[in-house]
């Protein structure tokens, strides 16, 4: 790998650490990092990340080379326009130097961590937020003071901040789980309490988790996006990202000695004193949707969100699940015109420079159903109201984690359970049977699904298997609830 140093370099020398972020994939790169930035641009600060990757060192091994500089390609429908982002000082591969990374959150000087660990990274239980104390991570982290998994990371760093008599960091969960600040505290004291009661009593005290909603759309950068830049700009950035137009960052405003980036010409940030009502709009009406459309998208043979939207069926199907399933179940945040967060919503999935794979939103699809489609679902129940279309898509998870398609070829299903979802998908040969076993995944759909919802899932995927996705969503009744 070459580095290109006129053209790909750090514009202004890097900006004192304030920051750790956890998580550093093509997401927060895309946004927090260059929030961030420009929070410094305008009111300065020293607020300076080391981003962190716990699993692979990929991301580290791209950006030393090129002194942790990238660029950001905005892709709109009128074109791509790169930007050098140079806020991160520093990436640190945990798993190499556990000790490295705990040293650094302790220093005084790191005020916050930020995570993007995806769902799964909480090692929390989806159904019900709590944390998972039998998950391996958990136990691994419980017993050893170099930890594994970023809750044990953030524990045993509070730790030595507390007994060197600092304060602690405010911890900034960016991942798409709603009320994420209460899941990542609920984790973090978790594993305090089992690892020191004292510790945990200091942190419910002294600690601050704020709420965020986070939401650009982001697909992982290929190998193809990395030469067009090249063509575009003359030199090879290997971590560039691209990134939608839109961004918006949605902030509990509760920060350990309210210290944080000040953000008020930061366009897209709003600083709030509840982040719950635009967290749900956000999880059931853009990731919801985003997981229907890749289930049966895929099924039906479509690549990227933006081909499953021009497809007229399935963006039928779309608008219905929005009016008459998503929305009457969501009380607008203040000032929100939820139809028109809908059509906004249309019009981002339709950007065709953004190739969104179906194949990726479709990852991990055990941590996602619970926030994405099944609270919705209960909560139309509860109402009274018809939701075939939601079931429509929690069927087509079920045929999609039963590792099969629709022309007989193997899916490639990633997710922490995929090998016990793939085995209860097997353990029948018919339709009900199938759905019987994987509604019987507890983390998933908690104990005792109800009886309407076990039954119109049952019938969605029967339908799925006589005639397929694509016909499944064309039939689909128009919903006048
Ligand atoms: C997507 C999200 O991959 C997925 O599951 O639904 O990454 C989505 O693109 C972002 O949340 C948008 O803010």
């Amino acid at each position: 790998m070459t580095a290109n140093p006129p053209l790909l370099s750090r514009q202004h020398a890097a900006p004192d650490l304030g920051i750790v972020h956890i998580g550093l994939g093509a997401f927060f790169r895309s946004f927090g990092v260059i929030m961030i930035e420009e929070a410094m641009t305008h009111a300065g600060g020293d607020w300076g990340i080391t981003g962190v990757s716990l699993r692979s060192p990929d991301i580290r091994d791209r950006l030393a080379p090129q002194g942790n500089v990238y660029t950001a390609v905005e892709r709109g429908p009128d074109g791509a326009s790169p930007r050098i982002i140079g806020a991160l000082r520093d990436v640190i591969f945990a798993p190499e130097n556990p000790g490295a990374l705990l040293k650094q959150l302790a220093e005084p000087r790191v005020r916050i961590v930020s995570l993007t660990v995806t769902e799964k990274g909480y090692c929390h239980v989806p159904s019900t937020g709590a944390l998972n104390m039998g998950h391996p991570d958990i136990q691994h982290d419980i017993d050893h003071p170099q930890p594994r998994s970023a809750i044990g990371y953030l524990v045993r760093a509070l730790d030595a901040r507390r007994r060197a008599g600092h304060r602690p960091f405010t911890v900034l969960s960016c991942d798409n789980l709603p009320d994420n600040g209460r899941i990542t505290e609920n984790a973090v004291i978790g594993l305090a309490e089992a690892i020191n009661p004292e510790l945990a009593r200091w942190l419910i005290s002294e600690g601050r988790f704020p709420a965020t909603m986070v939401d650009r759309i982001v697909p992982a950068t290929t190998a193809a996006d990395i030469d067009q830049l090249a063509v575009q700009t003359g030199y090879r950035d290997h971590a560039a990202v691209f990134h939608e137009p839109f961004r918006q960052w949605v902030i509990e405003d509760r920060f350990v000695d309210n210290a944080r980036p000040d953000f008020t010409h930061v366009a897209g940030v709003q600083l709030v004193t509840e982040v719950a009502p635009f967290e749900l709009m956000k999880v059931r009406m853009l990731n919801g949707t985003h997981s229907a459309l890749a289930y049966l998208g895929y099924l039906a043979g479509h690549t990227t969100i933006a081909e499953t939207v021009y497809d007229p069926v399935f963006r039928h199907y779309l608008q219905q699940l929005w009016d008459h399933e998503i929305i009457p179940t969501l009380s607008p945040p203040e000032g929100v015109d939820l139809h028109h967060y809908a059509n906004t919503l249309l019009d981002r999935y339709a950007n065709a420079a953004i190739r969104h794979k179906t194949a990726q939103i479709a990852m991990d699809g055990s941590q996602k159903l619970p926030q994405r489609l099944l609270g919705t679902i209960a909560d139309n129940i509860r109402a009274g109201r018809v939701c075939d279309g939601l079931m429509l898509a929690v069927a087509a998870w079920m045929r999609y984690v039963g590792g099969i398609d629709e022309a007989g070829q193997p899916i490639d299903v990633s997710d922490p359970l995929a090998a016990h979802l793939r085995n209860l998908s097997d353990s029948s040969d018919t339709a009900r049977g199938k759905v019987n076993a994987l509604l019987s995944v507890e983390q998933v759909f908690g104990g005792d699904p109800d009886e309407r919802m076990t039954k119109g899932i049952g019938q969605a995927y029967e339908t799925l298997v006589q005639m397929g996705a694509w016909r499944s969503c064309k039939n689909l009744p128009e919903n006048t609830t």
